[in-house]
């Protein structure tokens, strides 16, 4: 029975979850759902990526958060629409919530809106959001175990940040493991070494986001 329950949420969820994708990609707007656990960096590489980009595309921010509005505020510092949903201790965002928020946004010449999901390497990757594609960020600070610990937001991803490769000296971290591990798990994914503090490894992550935004667009003509 409880079973049964789930599966109905989740097929409800896909139906909404299809409207956000088909309302947006009317739109020509590339969407993301940022997913990750808490501290990866997530909103770090959003704030590089707006700073980064910024003469180059437009976008907006859609942030998942337990409680606070804390990731909104240091993203609207940088001028960028964002807007904040609360799950109220919710693990994850679902598709009704990010369909709830769309009109509070200015979609008019947007290419691009990311959705911050709650910090979490689990849950998150059991919903769709409406996303074009689903990208997962791991700080190396994590540990190279996680990717077969944690396979499906690794098995879902089109991108994974390696992140804070910063702090590679410091740490056991095995760069080599983690990498054949990702790669069993998803042999698609687009693997990215990263620093959200020196911008190592950033342009390589800029470029891949301008060809989805430009085949996106191409597409929607
Ligand atoms: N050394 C180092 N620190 C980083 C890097 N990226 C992010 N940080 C730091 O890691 C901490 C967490 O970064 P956030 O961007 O807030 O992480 P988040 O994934 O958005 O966190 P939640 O939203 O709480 O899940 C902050 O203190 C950042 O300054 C990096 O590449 N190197
Ligand atoms: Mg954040």
């Amino acid at each position: 029975m409880q079973i049964q329950v789930m599966t109905n949420i989740l097929d409800r969820n896909d139906q909404i979850a299809a409207e956000v994708h088909k309302r947006l990609s009317a739109a020509g707007i590339f969407v993301i759902n940022l997913m990750g656990s808490p501290g990866c960096g997530k909103t770090s590489l959003l704030e590089n990526t707006i700073v980064g980009l910024k003469n180059e595309i437009s976008m907006a921010v859609i942030e998942g958060d337990l409680f606070t509005t804390k990731d909104a505020e240091r993203i609207e510092q940088y001028g960028v629409p964002v807007v904040q949903i609360n799950t109220g201790g919710g693990c994850h965002l679902d598709a009704n919530m990010v369909s709830s928020v769309l009109d509070s946004l200015d979609l008019e010449g947007l290419d691009l809106i990311v959705i911050e999901n709650v910090g979490n390497l689990v849950c998150p990757a059991e919903f769709n959001i409406g996303e074009d594609v689903k990208v997962t960020v791991l700080s190396i600070t994590e540990g190279e175990d996680k990717p077969l610990k944690y396979p499906l937001i690794f098995k879902q991803a089109s991108v994974v940040i390696l992140n804070k490769v910063d702090l590679l000296p410091y740490t056991n971290f095995d760069m080599q493991s983690a990498i054949a591990d990702i790669t069993s798990i998803n042999p698609d994914t687009v693997l990215v070494q990263a620093s959200c503090l020196s911008g190592i490894g950033l342009p390589e992550w800029y470029d891949w986001l301008k060809e989805q935004i430009r085949m996106k667009k191409t597409r929607s003509i």
